[in-house]
């Protein structure tokens, strides 16, 4: 019998190469969005549309624990990968209510729907590299304590609290991912990586001057979302729960980033990036840096795809989708 799957935030980058590895896996594949996204599916579900024939999507709520119970009920998936959340960390500055009620709340009825409903779903939830916030360790492996600096990197160690206590409360199979970055053309156009590359095709292509950007000199342990995904569904095929770090072991600056992206298409960043004070964050993660041991030790993962090829994958793609929508 084939395995059935419920992702929440399956509209989303890691959302979409998850559906498509799980379906290449021959598992039937259910996804919940949001009743917006029902609305106006050119839109919000591009990342989908090559698999939407393939997948059962769901109109829920992850503030309405009804709605998720109603969802858990008729599905009776075999794993839930709870992947939803409001996740971009700048904007949680600017709306911290939503992120931490949709955040914390989706996570706890997930949890509590499935201790009441379904408690043979084994349970994946995204945790981040932003609860390790200003590091107290380099590199940061699952020992490492927390100090998350933001209402995105608290609601995300307020879910892997949630995560580990229903696993050892009620003996529930749910694990945490705490993942660093990861980037892919599938990212959304706010986050620094998929600005910067967009910026890039724009700026080759004559569409654009200059990219505004913020805090250059952030460091950051960059992987890519396919590798990423993988390492997600590893974790419930393991006899026993565990909590893992996913990350790539390297670290680049913003900068680096952005220099490497201009140099691909044969130009200086320095000529095309200006800095504007408005986007420095009120507090800022400074570096991060990922110790994955513990997953290539268990779980025999390591990263396939290293910097220099995310970020050509990345540029290349933006300048055929530039060439392509004009956007
Ligand atoms: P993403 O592209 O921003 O996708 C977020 C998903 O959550 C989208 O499907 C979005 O749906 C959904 N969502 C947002 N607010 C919601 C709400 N109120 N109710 C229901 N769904 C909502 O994020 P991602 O990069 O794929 O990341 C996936 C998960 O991993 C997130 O939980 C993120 O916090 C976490 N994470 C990401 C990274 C990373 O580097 N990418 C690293 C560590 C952890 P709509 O399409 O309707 O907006
Ligand atoms: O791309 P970012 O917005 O990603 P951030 O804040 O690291 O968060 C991402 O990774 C987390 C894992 O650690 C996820 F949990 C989270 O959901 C999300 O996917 O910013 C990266 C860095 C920051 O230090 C930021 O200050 O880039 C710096 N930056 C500099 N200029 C900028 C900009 N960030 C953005 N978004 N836009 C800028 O113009």
């Amino acid at each position: 019998m084939a395995k059935i799957a419920l992702i929440t935030g399956i509209t989303g980058q890691d959302g979409s190469y998850l559906a498509e590895f799980l379906l290449k896996k021959r598992y039937k594949v259910h996804g919940i969005i949001r009743r917006v996204a029902l609305e106006d599916k050119t839109h919000r579900l591009w990342r989908l549309r090559k698999i939407l024939k393939k997948i059962t999507l769901h109109a829920a709520s992850l503030e309405s624990y009804a709605s998720l119970v109603k969802i858990i009920q008729r599905v009776k998936p075999n794993e839930i990968y709870h992947l939803g959340a409001q996740s971009y960390v700048d904007y949680s500055f600017k709306d911290e209510f939503s992120t931490l009620n949709t955040n914390i709340n989706g996570t706890h009825y997930l949890l509590s729907a499935i201790k009441d409903f379904s408690p043979k779903s084994k349970f994946y939830f995204a945790g981040s590299s932003e609860m390790f916030g200003k590091v107290k360790k380099v590199p940061q492996n699952e020992n490492t304590p927390f100090y998350p600096r933001s209402a995105y990197g608290i609601s995300k160690v307020t879910g892997h609290d949630l995560t580990r206590n229903y696993r050892e409360a009620y003996n529930l199979y749910c694990c945490t991912g705490i993942l660093f970055n990861h980037e892919s053309p599938r990212r959304g156009f706010e986050f620094v990586t998929r600005k910067i590359s967009h910026s890039v095709a724009r700026i080759k292509l004559g569409l654009q001057r200059k990219v505004i950007l913020g805090n250059l000199e952030a460091k950051r342990d960059w992987g890519h979302a396919k590798d990423y995904v993988e390492a997600m569904w590893m974790m419930l095929q393991k006899k026993k729960p565990d909590d893992f770090v996913i990350a790539t072991g390297k670290q680049h600056s913003v900068r680096d980033f952005a220099k490497l992206a201009f140099s691909m298409v044969g130009l200086n960043y320095k000529k095309y990036i200006e800095i504007d004070k408005n986007l420095l964050r009120p507090a800022e993660v400074q570096t991060l840096l990922g110790d994955y041991s513990k997953a290539k030790r268990v779980l025999k993962w390591k990263p396939k795809i290293l910097f220099k090829n995310l970020v050509r994958d990345m540029v290349e793609s933006d300048i055929k989708f530039v060439k392509r929508s004009g956007y």
